[in-house]
């Protein structure tokens, strides 16, 4: 394939944005190569700006689980435009969208639009703070929560102990305040509740992990933290920003009948458009101001635009028949990755729930952060870049996740894992 077009725009770029990109793992780094620069997308399809084609498995990392352009949205957003994009005023359509993310969402009593992942969590944590009276927050190595202080923090020595600065800019006083575990062990989250008994204002977990590449949560392991928060007075939190009407309309927390006090979301909520939201029991986000005293605030937050394009996404997900067809792609795609695994005999393992799902290199399993860090990078980089150059985009990442959309076909899917299976044999 000819990437001259997008190696000229990165050139460019990178003269005028860090790294060339708006969020790094845009710039392809960690797979060897640069990235190609997107001219248009439809249905399951991108096209660069030389002019090559790909079926797309990034799917704007979640948002586009109807694929790119679904007409429902266009639809709805094209008659938005010519009704106004931005009032930073109250308008029905947030109304509409929070009543339908309550109607769907068990746990949702009231709902505070924001405008991105990160804005949700880091709002939510705040949240739990104002709450509780509590400052300390438990978070799961190998989850990725957004970019806020204090999600930043990375594992201290020993499991209880309290987080250090992730990156530089956070400070030891941010991080100092999450407590940081495995992943899928309740008794880690056990024995750090017990060691800073009282303190504890939340435990944060990604219900369904995608952030180490895809992971289920173990059999019991979300009743479990439901139970020790119950029992410790801390929140529990469930990031759903990517498991949000993903995992059906209910998210995990319906799909696994586990009840978190708070829970985030964002990607498919908007349609595409930047959008984040956190919702819970009505006691607790009545905190949140004006209502309450817990200070939160967004020029752009239930922007009409992207209230329109999440309740046009959301009506067409509720039709009968999407999700089960998202299972289906999804379980060819397993499967077809699993034979590719055999038939070239490396060694490699495939997660996967519903429509998300990871194929990680050098590993037999991976449950928690530990197993994912054993993973054999440099052989998922020249398996991304075989894929690329045979048109299939996958996230430029071994630690992300593959996207299915109800855009996608079976014989995309099928010749998607006949492309995996040649790039296996070829390693
Ligand atoms: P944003 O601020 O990027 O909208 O959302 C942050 C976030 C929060 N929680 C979870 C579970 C998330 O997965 C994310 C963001 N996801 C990444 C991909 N894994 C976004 C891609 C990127 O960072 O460029």
């Amino acid at each position: 394939m000819n990437h001259s077009q997008s190696q000229a725009d990165f050139q460019r770029a990178q003269k005028v944005i860090p790294g060339g990109v708006n969020s790094p793992v845009r710039a392809f780094k960690s797979v060897g190569t640069t990235p190609v620069y997107y001219d248009h997308a439809l249905g399951s399809h991108v096209f660069d700006v030389d002019g090559n084609e790909y079926i797309d498995f990034i799917c704007s990392w979640g948002p586009m689980i109807l694929g790119h352009r679904p007409a429902a949205v266009e639809e709805a957003v094209k008659a938005q435009m010519e009704r106004g994009v931005s009032y930073g005023a109250p308008c029905e359509e947030e109304i509409a969208l929070a009543e339908k993310i309550c109607e769907l969402v068990p746990s949702a009593e009231k709902v505070r639009m924001v405008s991105s992942g990160t804005e949700a969590v880091m709002s939510a944590i705040r949240l739990a703070r104002g709450f509780t009276g509590r400052e300390k927050i438990i978070k799961c190595e190998g989850c990725y929560h957004g970019h806020s202080d204090s999600l930043l923090a990375s594992a201290g020595s020993g499991v209880a102990t309290l987080g250090i600065p992730g990156t530089p800019g956070v400070t030891k006083g941010a991080a100092a305040d999450t407590i940081v575990v495995p992943y899928n062990s309740a008794e880690a989250v056990e024995a750090a509740l017990s060691a800073a008994l009282g303190e504890c204002a939340a435990v944060i977990v990604e219900p369904i992990a995608g952030n180490m590449g895809v992971v289920a949560p173990a059999a019991g392991y979300l009743q479990a933290l439901r139970e020790l928060c119950t029992q410790h007075g801390a929140l529990l939190i469930f990031d759903e920003v990517i498991s949000g009407f993903r995992a059906g309309l209910g998210g995990a927390q319906k799909l696994y009948g586990v009840m978190p006090d708070l829970c985030t979301f964002g990607k498919i909520i908007g349609g595409g458009f930047p959008v984040g939201a956190f919702a819970g029991k009505a006691e607790i986000m009545d905190h949140i101001a004006p209502e309450g005293p817990v200070y939160q605030a967004g020029t752009l937050s239930g922007n009409p635009v992207a209230m329109v394009a999440g309740l046009a996404q959301i009506s067409e997900l509720e039709k009968p028949g999407v999700y089960e067809r998202l299972e289906a792609l999804g379980a060819q795609l397993e499967a077809g990755l699993r034979e590719a695994i055999v038939e070239s005999g490396i060694k490699a393992c495939v997660n996967r729930v519903g429509s998300v799902a990871t194929l990680f290199f050098g590993v037999d399993k991976v449950e928690n952060w530990q197993d994912a860090a054993a993973c054999d990078t440099e052989l998922f980089a020249r398996y991304f870049r075989g894929m690329l150059e045979r048109g299939f985009l996958i996230a430029p990442s071994q630690y992300e996740a593959l996207f299915v959309s109800t855009a996608h076909t079976e014989a995309e899917i099928a010749a998607f894992t006949q492309a995996a299976k040649d790039v296996l044999v070829s390693l």
